[in-house]
């Protein structure tokens, strides 16, 4: 009997133990232990050379036994069941598949490539630069007075590791470390995501994207500034827009000049978006400053440029009929969708 009951005790542990992955196991299992000339049979058959006062305890170990076994193979069926084929030929591949959706770009990028596209057919090539910058070039070499208001606390994000670092506030830092290199003729465009420290609003962002040119050579005049201009806006907006230049001021050009086209809302004759006036602001420009070539190592007696520069959400929003800056940064679906699909 002693030696029974640790017999037994051993046959439990290999039940527990056993790992039943599919059917061809489930069955030399299910005949191993509970078939007709199985372990547990041949151990009801013991019962006859027990002796008679411990009859009633081998057969509480033997029932306790069975049902292991039994519990063991009914639940390892269930869960075989459960499992997916493990054979390839199982799978319907008739059926029709997950649905996987389709991303599309993002309005910004969509302007970008467009304004990008166009450039290029001008000879224009495309650079790019550092986020974070220091002072020279983010502010100095651009003949930015050392009391200019665009250098305060309360427009510009300074490092505060380092006060002479800062996140850039337009791409001219790429412009000047193009100078720098010394390598003329320069004819490139800048594109680039841009900070400055403003209160959110449908209309203000504290980053948003700019595209700036540039094209420095001998004789490069005011005259080829408006044409190359005029080309952009005729091929960006159609043929028959009309566009106005007025003079203005920025530290980096002189002379200076604001850039409006005729409103694409109205076609000219007022509305809310041109404030009534027929015409809405797209970009800045003019003539590179001699101060800003001679900071570059450029000597401004032999070689002019022009530069000018645009807010890339700015002219989404005229193309696309945007009214709140802020849907470009919130990632809400139901805006993003109404582009089109990535390509
Ligand atoms: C605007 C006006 C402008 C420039 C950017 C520039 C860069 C260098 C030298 C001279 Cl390195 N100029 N950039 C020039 C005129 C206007 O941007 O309203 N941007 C959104």
């Amino acid at each position: 009997m002693e030696q029974l009951l640790n017999q037994i005790e051993g046959y439990k542990n290999e039940i527990e133990t056993a790992i039943l992955p599919d059917n061809e196991a489930l069955e030399a299992f299910r005949i191993k232990w509970l078939g007709t000339k199985g372990i547990v049979k041949n151990l009801m058959g013991e019962m006859k050379n027990v002796p008679n006062d411990q009859k009633r305890e081998f057969g509480q170990v033997m029932n306790a036994f069975k049902i292991l076994a039994e519990e063991k193979y009914e639940t390892a069926k269930l869960l075989a069941e459960n499992e997916p084929p493990a054979n390839l030929e199982d799978t319907d591949w008739s059926l029709p598949g997950d649905p996987m959706p389709l991303g599309s770009r993002h309005p910004i990028s969509l302007i970008r490539n467009q304004i990008v596209s166009i450039f290029k057919r001008l000879g224009f090539a495309v650079s790019e630069g550092p986020e974070i910058e220091d002072d020279w070039h983010n502010f100095g070499a651009l003949n930015l007075p050392e009391d200019h208001p665009a250098r305060d606390m309360q427009d510009t994000f300074y490092v505060s590791q380092n006060p002479d670092w800062m996140l850039r506030t337009h791409t001219s830092n790429v412009q000047i470390r193009e100078m720098e290199k010394g390598k003329l003729p320069i004819r490139l465009i800048m594109p680039g995501r841009v900070y400055r420290n403003e209160t959110i609003s449908a209309r203000a962002h504290c980053f948003f994207h700019q595209v700036e040119g540039l094209y420095v050579a001998e004789n490069v005049s005011f005259a080829d500034l408006k044409q190359t201009l005029y080309f952009f806006v005729k091929e960006m907006f159609g043929q028959d827009v009309k566009v106005r230049f007025r003079p203005s001021y920025f530290p980096f050009t002189e002379p200076s000049a604001e850039m409006d086209i005729s409103c694409l809302i109205c076609g000219g004759t007022g509305c809310n978006v041109c404030k009534q006036t027929g015409w809405v602001e797209i970009l800045g420009c003019g003539m590179v400053h001699p101060n800003v070539l001679q900071n570059c190592g450029i000597d401004p007696n032999k070689y002019t440029g022009f530069a000018f520069g645009m807010g890339i959400e700015r002219i989404t929003m005229l193309k696309y009929g945007v009214k709140d800056l802020r849907l470009f940064s919130e990632n809400d679906l139901r805006f993003l969708k109404q582009f089109t699909p990535a390509g």
